[in-house]
C-alpha cells in the first residue's frame, strides 16, 4: 500500500484523508492519501510561478529530451504502470495497457516537438521592417483530471504543458491517486527539475478554493479540467472572472447512428465496445444507439445476444468485456441512472440489472463477483427523446436504443442532448457519412467506427455541454499551453507609421481588355 503527501509544499496543511481501494477486492487498499486544503494548492502555484521563469530558459530542444526521456521510461515501466491501473481502477489488462501506450504515443509526438515550436517570419508593409511571431508559455498552469484514464488523458496535459516551458501543478483523482503518484515519479525521474511539476491532491471543494485563491494572486495562468459538464461550467465561470480561458474536456452523450446501409454485424462490435468497454466509464463511451426502423429489431437483438454473451469479471484476466466500476461513488451514481429506466423500456443484455452478486447473478462471470464494484450491463431498449436516459450522460455500463426514419432525423436527435464530444455513424453509404459529419456538432466523429478511439495527434474535444471549444492532442493543443507573442522590428533608423507611411504603387483600375469576340 502507498502512502501518498497531499503535497510537497514546505508548509503543506492536511484536510483529511482518503482511502484508495481496488474496485475489484474492495478489502485491497492501494493507497492511502492525505488531502491538501485549498491554502496548500496556492502555494503550489506560487511555488511553480518561481520555478516556471527558468524552465522557460531551457532551450526547447533540451525540453523536448526530457519529454522523450519521459516517454522512453513509460515504455520501460508499461507494464508495472498498466497493472497498477488495473488494480487502482479496475480497467482491464488490456485496455489499461493501451492506456499507457497513449502516454508513450502523446511523448513520442512532441519530443520533436521541442525542435519545432515554430514561430513565423512576416513580411511588413514597410521597407527595413520585420515582423516575427513567437510562441510563449502561458506560465502555471493547473491540471485537474478524473480517475477514468489516471495516466493517459493527464499526460495530454502534462507533456504539452512542459514542453512548451510551462510549470504544471497537477490535481489528479483521488480514487486514482497510486496512479498518478506513479506517473509523477517518472515525470520527475526524467529530468523535469523541482518546482517546475508537483502534484496536490485535494478534494473537489479545496480544489477550487485552491483555484480561487491562485487565479486572485495572479499566480495561475491556465487551467485544464477533464471532469464532469457541471464541474467544467463552474471553473469556466470562475476562469472568466478572471479573464482566462480554460481547458475543458467534459462529459458527453454520443451517439451512433446506424443506418439502413450498415454492415450490421460490424455495427453491433462496434457499439459492444465502445457502450461497455471500460465499462462505459469513458467520456467517449456510446450513450444512445439511433438505428434505422428497418434494422433497428435486429440490430437490439443481436446487441443484447452479444452483450449477454460476453465475459464481465475479474480484471486481470485477458478476455473480459469489463470489470468493476471505478470507486464506490461511481457505483452509487450507476444505481441512480438505473432508477431512470421506466416501463415503456425493455432490457436486455443480463441475466439481471444493477449490482452482480450470488442472489443476482451474471451468466459466466470470470471470478467472485462478491469482491468487488460488478454491474450488469444494460441495453435499453425504446428510448424515447424526452427520457433522462436520453438526455443525460449515464457514466456506466447503459446503452439506450432508438429507431429513426429519415437521416435528417437521426442527426437531430444525435445533437438533440446538448453534448458535443464524439459521434459515430455506421453506413456503406459514403453520402450518409458526409452529411451526417456535416450536420453532426460532436468535435469528433467516427465512420464504422466505435465512439472511442481517439489518437494521441489528432484534435481530442468538444462543443456545448461537452467543452469550451478547446482541443486537446497534436499540434491543436499548442494553443492550449502557449500565447502568440507578435513582435516588429524597424531598422530603417526613421519611424516609420504603420498605415501612414506604407509605400503606395499606382493602378490603372479604369483598364479593360477591350472585346475580342468577332
Ligand atoms: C476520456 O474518457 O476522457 O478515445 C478520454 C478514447 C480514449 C480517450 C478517452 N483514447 O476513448
Amino acid at each position: 500500500m502507498a502512502q501518498i503527501l497531499g503535497s510537497t509544499v514546505d508548509d503543506a496543511t492536511a484536510a483529511g484523508t482518503y482511502t484508495s481501494v481496488n474496485p475489484a477486492r474492495l478489502d485491497e487498499v492501494v493507497a492511502e492519501v492525505t488531502l491538501a486544503d485549498a491554502g496548500t494548492f496556492a502555494a503550489a502555484c506560487r511555488a511553480a510561478r518561481t520555478a516556471q521563469r527558468s524552465w522557460a530558459n531551457v532551450p526547447a530542444p533540451v525540453r523536448g529530451q526530457v519529454i522523450a526521456n519521459l516517454g522512453q521510461l513509460v515504455r520501460a515501466n508499461l507494464d508495472s504502470l498498466a497493472a497498477l491501473v488495473t488494480r487502482e481502477i479496475g480497467k482491464p489488462a488490456t485496455e489499461a495497457r493501451g492506456e499507457v501506450q497513449e502516454i508513450v504515443d502523446t511523448c513520442d509526438f512532441f519530443l520533436g516537438e521541442g525542435r519545432r515550436l515554430y514561430g513565423q517570419t512576416v513580411p511588413s508593409e514597410m521597407p527595413d521592417k520585420q515582423l516575427f511571431t513567437f510562441r510563449v508559455p502561458v506560465g502555471v498552469a493547473a491540471v485537474i483530471t478524473a480517475g477514468n484514464f489516471p495516466v493517459a488523458v493527464p499526460s495530454w496535459y502534462l507533456v504539452p504543458a512542459l514542453l512548451c516551458g510551462n510549470a504544471v501543478v497537477w490535481k489528479p483523482a483521488e480514487y486514482a491517486a497510486a496512479s498518478a503518484d506513479a506517473l509523477a515519479a517518472l515525470v520527475r525521474a526524467a529530468g523535469v527539475p523541482a518546482g517546475v511539476f508537483d502534484v496536490v491532491y485535494a478534494d473537489g471543494e479545496a480544489t477550487y478554493a485552491g483555484l480561487e485563491q491562485a487565479l486572485t494572486e495572479g499566480v495561475l495562468d491556465k487551467v485544464g479540467f477533464t471532469g464532469s459538464s457541471a464541474v467544467g461550467a463552474r471553473i469556466g465561470e470562475l476562469c472568466g472572472r478572471h479573464l482566462q480561458s480554460p481547458c475543458l474536456e467534459l462529459g458527453g452523450k454520443n451517439p451512433m447512428v446506424v443506418t439502413a446501409a450498415a454492415d450490421l454485424d460490424l455495427a453491433v462490435t462496434g457499439a459492444l465496445f465502445s457502450g461497455y468497454g471500460t465499462a462505459g466509464q469513458r467520456c467517449t463511451s456510446l450513450g444512445t444507439a439511433i438505428v434505422h426502423e428497418s434494422v433497428y429489431e435486429a440490430f437490439v437483438e443481436r446487441l443484447g445476444a452479444v452483450l449477454a454473451d460476453a465475459t464481465l469479471g475479474d480484471p486481470t484476466r485477458p478476455d473480459v468485456l469489463y470489470g468493476p466500476l471505478l470507486a464506490p461513488r461511481f457505483a452509487e451514481r450507476f444505481e441512480e441512472f438505473l432508477g431512470w429506466v421506466g416501463d415503456h423500456h425493455r432490457v436486455l443484455g443480463s441475466t439481471g440489472t444493477g449490482r452482480i452478486t450470488g442472489d443476482n447473478p451474471r451468466a459466466g462471470f470470470a471470478g467472485d463477483p462478491a469482491t468487488g464494484l460488478y454491474y450488469h450491463p444494460a441495453l435499453v431498449a425504446d428510448v424515447r427523446a424526452g427520457d433522462r436516459l436520453f438526455t443525460t450522460e449515464t457514466f456506466g455500463p447503459v446503452v439506450g436504443a432508438m429507431p429513426y426514419g429519415h437521416l435528417d432525423e437521426a442527426i437531430e436527435l444525435a445533437n438533440a442532448p446538448g453534448y458535443g464530444l464524439s459521434s459515430s455513424i455506421y453506413t456503406t453509404d459514403p453520402g450518409e457519412a458526409f452529411a451526417f459529419r456535416a450536420g453532426i456538432s460532436a468535435g469528433m466523429v467516427s465512420v464504422n467506427n466505435s465512439t472511442s478511439g481517439a489518437e494521441a495527434h489528432l484534435p481530442f474535444g468538444g462543443n456545448g455541454r461537452s467543452g469550451n471549444g478547446s482541443r486537446q492532442c497534436g499540434s491543436w493543443v499548442l494553443d492550449q499551453f502557449t500565447r502568440w507573442q507578435a513582435m516588429n522590428w524597424d531598422f530603417s533608423g526613421r519611424l516609420q507609421r504603420a498605415q501612414m507611411d506604407t509605400m503606395e504603387l499606382t493602378p490603372d483600375l479604369g483598364y479593360r481588355i477591350g472585346d475580342f469576340r468577332r
